[in-house]
């Protein structure tokens, strides 16, 4: 018995916080209220969007839990959490989000398949544990290795949760040897989130955090390590999380053209705005008032602007792969003229694209403020360190699994008149 298991029904799921906007229940799918993801740099655990495909594991022993590792290396192995946890421990800040983050609004546009989800799937955690290059050369494999002698070239990361998708099988992905054996890549075998033991939700006793790429490829509940001469054949690499185009449908898709996706593209969203918001106009101009977080809000209690004109536009920037954010540009008439917000991760000290202080694998959080007087739209886009800029339409990108919505991100104000 290896220590952990699989429930076969949803009866032993973790406590989870109530202000969670809950997309799916079993398997439990959930993302925060938007305003809570600029509330903090680190985003808190119980606010970090929860994504699962199947029943959260269960560990019943964590001294018999280990991880295997088969495959094309000289011999199989076993770790268990002590080996892991003996190796050196690096902290990592990164951002994890989910390839289906914005995919309610590109549904909007036309139907798409998939749980919907509004601006926060993603969140930015410190993500402590072993680097993988670390691991993988504890088992033999030396760094900066991209093909092992008997031909492995991918890592594949195979859990212990149950999923439909596989018909009952584990939920897998791999990553490419050169990355997983790369030092600098950062992908770790974490077992720490925000300082403390990872949680139940988020992967316990071990997951895989790869900086920079989709969600999808970080494996909770980690079993075992494959080494492989090809990509990882199963469901979530070959049958889902491909970008394709807008001509595609369930009636023309051929999987096979595609490969899986990886990096994600540049992206931003506004979080002190709901999609549409009323404010009131009123006598006074009221100081600014950065919108806080309040844990009461919920969808039918949706903050109102009090006395609005000039608004605080706060929200997330992030690239994929490492690239920095140059540039959030934001404009309060609907993409007509624009304005640079500025940029901080660290509350207060300015982002320094490519400093080496700034974390490279996390969102940037940025703020402006608009004078608003009429009935207008707020916008977001963001520009990477490649000067990739978000597209402007979401029927540009739009794709029949509804991944990567990465268009201008758009909220309306409506201003209302009164005497108060
Ligand atoms: N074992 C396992 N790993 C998984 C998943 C899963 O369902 N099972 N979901 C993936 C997806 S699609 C995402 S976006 C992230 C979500 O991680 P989080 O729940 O910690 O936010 O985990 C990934 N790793
Ligand atoms: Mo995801």
């Amino acid at each position: 018995m290896p220590g952990i298991r699989a429930p076969v029904n949803y009866s032993e799921e973790p406590d989870r916080h109530p202000a969670l906007k809950i997309n799916a229940k079993q398997p439990f799918n959930a993302e925060p209220p938007r305003q809570a993801l600029v509330s903090s740099y680190v985003t808190p655990t119980e606010f970090f969007y929860k994504r699962s495909h199947g029943p959260i594991p269960v560990v019943d022993d964590l001294q018999r839990y280990s991880v295997s590792f088969n495959g094309l290396i000289d011999k199989p192995k076993e770790l268990f959490m002590k080996d892991i946890m003996s190796l050196p421990k690096y902290n990592v800040t990164a951002t994890l989000q989910c390839a289906g983050n914005r995919r309610t609004a590109m549904s909007k546009s036309r139907t798409v398949r998939g749980v919907g989800w509004d601006v926060a799937a993603l969140g930015n955690a410190i993500w402590g544990g072993a680097k993988l290059a670390d691991v993988l050369e504890l088992v033999g494999i030396p760094k900066l290795t991209s093909t092992t002698p008997s031909g492995g070239k991918h890592v594949e990361f195979v859990s212990v949760d149950r999923c439909k998708e596989e018909n009952g099988g584990p939920y897998k992905a791999s990553i490419p040897l050169s990355q997983a054996t790369n030092p600098e890549a950062d992908v770790l075998l974490a077992y720490e989130m925000n300082g403390e033991t990872l949680n139940r939700d988020h992967g316990y006793p071990l997951r895989v955090v790869v900086p920079g790429v989709i969600g999808a490829r970080s494996v909770k509940w980690l079993d075992s390590i494959n080494i492989d001469s090809q990509v990882c054949q199963g469901f979530f690499m070959q049958k889902d999380y491909k970008m394709f185009p807008p001509s595609v449908n369930w009636d023309n898709i051929d999987w096979s053209t595609r490969r899986p996706q990886m990096d994600f593209p540049v992206q931003s969203a506004i979080c002190s705005l709901e999609d549409v918001n009323v404010g009131k106009y009123g006598k006074f101009h009221l100081e600014k008032e950065w919108s806080a977080f309040d844990p009461n809000i919920t969808e039918k209690n949706v903050p109102v602007l009090s006395l609005a004109c000039l608004i605080a536009i706060k929200g997330y920037a992030v690239s994929g792969g490492g690239r920095g954010i140059e540039r959030v540009d934001i404009s309060s008439d609907g993409g007509k003229t624009w304005k640079e917000a500025s940029r901080y991760q660290k509350p207060g000290v300015q982002y320094v694209t490519d400093d080496e202080k700034s974390d490279k694998w996390a969102w940037v959080l940025f703020e402006a403020e608009a004078d608003v007087h009429s009935n207008t739209e707020i916008v977001a886009k963001a520009i990477d360190t490649a000067a990739n800029v978000q597209p402007e339409k979401v029927e540009d990108v739009w794709n029949l699994r509804g991944i990567l919505n990465t268009s201008w991100h758009r909220v309306q104000v409506q201003v209302r008149h009164s005497n108060m």
